[in-house]
């Protein structure tokens, strides 16, 4: 059994604490390396294995970055506001401020066991007030920027939640958070203006060293999409509006137009007796999600309006239905349809029995089947015919242009941000409605409107802040008439899209932060968190950052440069981890077995650091006898210097060897660990070992040499068993404390050429024998070894030599008679 246990962690975790080891000094000459991890959210008490995966190893890198000369800055703290505290205090009736802060404070216990160098003195907690105010200046700085605004809109709906979301917590239709299908409901909210930013947004992502999925997610969330707008007029009216269409070479196959059902327009125009169908239809749309009207499997519905248009480019008349196919939100809620060339308007078309017109045929005249949505030239299109695709796009919005009827237009995807929530436990939006004055936004003095402790916050469906007399009723800040407060909060994510700014100076009482130290350590080097993000925190991090960066505060446009997501860590049973299956993995109790760095090890080593998969009990066993077997052979090498018997002062080839293994793995070690590839790193730590205790059987040893190694050694495994390797420094004789302000270790070239090798020995094409020489040898020297050794003299003697042919480095043939 190996001495390493908890008792070790604890010992060192003490003091590095004592001594401020990791204390980070920002006028260091250093350069800066700010290492960051996603901050974690405080919903259960426990750290689970997917926290150790993202912060032990991240923290490996770190601690590597930190004896390459690096001075690094790696901040922790808590997401600590947001619906699942609410949720869990609903259920259970403990408050969320109180589960927050005693989660909180374990899991600080549980990370400090990990014996990470957080700096925990630049510690932020989302939920207190000296954190929350500086969120509520966010907000009021966007507001003054007209980057926040209050808009009636229809917006998403979780009735589980009782709470809006914005569009990226949507997913597939449903709640992010807990599953249940979103329905649409109209009201007035708080939204940033994240759109104003859309084009940036796009355009920096190809500078950024961010993995290739989540880049191309972001710009699939953006959606740019650049195409033109037509306008069609309203037949026998003053009415008209606008289509947003990628394909304007398709116009002459237009054959009807279609509204979204939420179409202003839709009461406007619908006649008489299409009335009643229209409502009972716009009824029946607003219980589907957007993903159900979208899909292009599902049968069309819709409903004709009575009404027709008249097509801009030729003057014919079309008729105007209403399907929910169109959505309300995306371009002008209008689309024209050309059923030949697109597939939803041909289903839709075949279904009402509507005409379908070719317009658009191959560059090489094929016959195709409809609908064509592909590229090629122009038929039944007057005096466009023959032009391609890219052509017609053009020159027929110029017409068009002409008569004001078109325009070249870029639309997108992405919507503005819906930053308020009708929940409790978020930041209060520091807004005052007063009868006289107006929406009122709350002086910075005033700051930070707190959040009441006192609140009944069962979801109703209302913000629970409304039911609050006291927080509700104030005085106007203008005009000092009673007035109302804004009784939403803010969604969690404005909280966490700024808190990389807070960490540099997270005590400042003045200022959100101060640029010049913002400025220092900014942008973050190096960001890991899990990919669930890329569409939400990512981008709203990025936007707050652009929008700070507008409005003075900053200095740089991108937080992160360069990203990486960690894999997920599953059950044994290769099942995603979750307490109802049974299958989950507590890490204290293998801590609490092994100590923190075989736990630590064993998820760098078990897993591809991107990959993930699952957890094995063999896997953390096996690593565990590695570091007894670490142990064993550096106490065995230790002895044998404290004994100092048996030693030479020369090197022979057994000190080459172990030299070339110790250069070997430094270069291999400081390659894979550079690019977070943690298991390969540990594999040839490993291969090392065997290495060594090979060594220290020799009759003889270079005491001073070996000791050397091991110096070289420990500092390399340093990082990635940090404990275990300040202890084992500790023991080696000479050194101070503490291996983490020691260099990191450099390989030497020349130890990696073996500067002896083996060369086989051919008789006529065949392997006889096969000799050790020196690897600086020229041909004719390796010719003349060959042949003075007293094997082949024996192998030749008697037949004549008539060639000898050398192939550096493999073999000598002989060809003889
Ligand atoms: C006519 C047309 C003909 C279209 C054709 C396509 C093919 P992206 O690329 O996503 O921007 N569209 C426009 N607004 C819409 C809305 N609110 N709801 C549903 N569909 C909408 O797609 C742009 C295309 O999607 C537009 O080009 C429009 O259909 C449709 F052969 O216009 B197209
Ligand atoms: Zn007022």
């Amino acid at each position: 059994m190996g001495n390493y246990n908890t008792t070790i962690d604890k010992k060192w975790q003490d003091k590095w604490a004592e001594t401020e080891l990791y204390k980070f000094d920002p006028n260091s000459d250093k350069e800066k390396l700010y290492v960051l991890e996603m901050f974690s959210y405080p919903s259960g008490s426990q750290l689970h294995a997917g926290h150790w995966f993202n912060y032990g190893p991240v923290d490996s890198w770190a601690r590597l970055k930190r004896m390459q000369g690096y001075n690094v800055f790696q901040p922790m703290g808590f997401d600590a506001f947001g619906l699942p505290a609410e949720n869990f205090a609903i259920k259970t009736g403990i408050h969320p401020k109180d589960s927050t802060f005693k989660n909180i404070a374990n899991m600080e216990k549980q990370l400090k066991a990990m014996g990470a160098m957080f700096n925990w003195e630049n510690e932020v907690i989302t939920c207190s007030e000296d954190y929350y105010k500086w969120t509520q200046w966010l907000f009021l700085e966007l507001y003054k920027n007209n980057l926040a605004y209050r808009k009636k809109a229809p917006v998403n709906w979780c009735p589980s939640c009782q709470t809006v979301l914005a569009n990226e917590q949507v997913v597939d239709g449903a709640c992010e958070r807990c599953g249940t299908e979103v329905t649409k409901k109209d009201l007035t909210q708080w939204f940033f203006k994240i759109t104003n930013y859309a084009d940036e947004l796009l355009e920096k992502l190809d500078g950024l060293d961010w993995p290739e999925k989540t880049v191309a997610m972001q710009k699939n969330w953006i959606g740019k999409s650049t195409g033109a707008e037509v306008t069609f007029k309203v037949k026998d009216s003053d009415l008209s509006f606008n289509v947003f269409t990628t394909r304007a070479d398709t116009l002459y196959g237009v054959s009807y137009v279609v509204l979204a059902p939420e179409n202003p327009l839709v009461d406007k125009l619908t006649t008489a007796e299409q009335k009643e169908a229209v409502e009972n239809y716009k009824e029946e749309a607003k219980k589907q999600s957007d993903i159900e009207r979208q899909s292009i499997s599902r049968e069309k519905t819709g409903v004709f309006s009575g009404a027709y248009a008249i097509n801009p480019i030729n003057g014919k008349e079309v008729p105007i239905w209403i399907g929910d196919y169109v959505l309300a939100t995306y371009g002008t809620g209008a689309v024209m349809a050309v059923p030949a060339h697109d597939e939803r308007d041909f289903a839709f078309a075949e279904k009402f029995n509507l005409p379908i017109n070719r317009v658009i045929e191959p560059m090489n005249g094929e016959e195709v089947t409809l609908p064509f949505g592909e590229h090629g030239k122009l038929i039944n299109s007057e005096e466009f015919n023959g032009l391609t695709t890219a052509e017609a796009k053009v020159k027929i919005i110029e017409k068009l242009a002409e008569k004001n009827l078109g325009a070249q237009k870029v639309n997108y995807r992405l919507r503005d941000w819906l930053v308020s929530r009708q929940r409790y436990w978020g930041a209060p939006i520091p807004v005052i409605y007063c009868d006289d004055c107006g929406t009122v936004p709350v002086p910075e003095k005033d700051l930070p409107v707190q959040l009441p402790y006192n609140v009944e916050f069962t979801p109703d469906g209302k913000s629970p802040l409304a039911k609050c007399e006291e927080f509700v009723n104030t005085t106007c800040p203008c005009c000092g008439k009673p007035a109302k407060r804004e009784t939403d909060t803010l969604d969690t994510f404005v909280c966490s899209s700024w808190y990389y700014l807070r960490y540099p100076d997270n005590k400042n009482s003045e200022k959100a932060f101060d640029k010049e130290k913002v400025d220092r350590l900014l942008p973050v080097d190096k960001y890991v968190g899990g990919p669930e993000h890329a569409c939400m925190h990512l981008l709203y991090a990025r936007f707050i950052t652009k929008a700070l960066r507008d409005m003075g505060y900053l200095n740089f446009d991108e937080p992160f440069k360069s990203l990486t997501h960690q894999g997920l860590i599953l059950g044994p049973d290769g099942l995603k981890m979750s307490k109802s299956k049974g299958n989950t993995i507590s890490p204290d109790d293998y801590i609490k077995e092994y100590g923190a760095d075989v736990f630590r090890m064993y998820l760098m080593f078990g897993f591809g650091y991107v990959e993930g998969g699952a957890w094995s009990d063999d896997g953390i066993k096996s690593v565990h006898k590695f570091v007894e077997r670490i142990e064993r052979a550096l106490d065995t090498a230790r002895e044998a210097i404290a004994k100092g018997e048996n030693n030479k002062t020369t090197i022979d080839k057994a000190e080459k060897e172990l030299n070339f293994w110790r250069h070997n793995t430094i270069k291999s070690v400081t390659k894979d660990a550079e690019i977070l590839q943690f298991n390969t790193a540990i594999a040839r730590m490993m291969e090392f070992v065997n290495a060594l205790t090979k060594y220290t059987k020799e009759a003889q040893m270079n005491l001073e040499f070996l000791k050397d190694v091991l110096d070289d050694y420990v500092r390399l495994l340093a990082p990635f068993a940090p404990h275990f390797s300040e202890e084992q420094w500790s023991l080696l004789l000479g050194n101070t404390y503490s291996v983490f302000n020691e260099e990191w270790p450099k390989y030497d070239e020349k130890a990696l050429v073996k500067d002896e090798v083996e060369i086989a020995i051919q008789i006529n094409g065949k392997v006889k024998h096969k000799i050790v020489i020196s690897s600086g040898l020229s041909d004719e020297e390796i010719k003349a070894t060959a042949l003075e050794d007293e094997k082949v003299k024996e192998l030749t003697k008697g037949k004549t030599i008539v060639k000898v042919i050398v192939i550096k480095g493999r073999l000598v043939n002989i060809v003889v008679k």
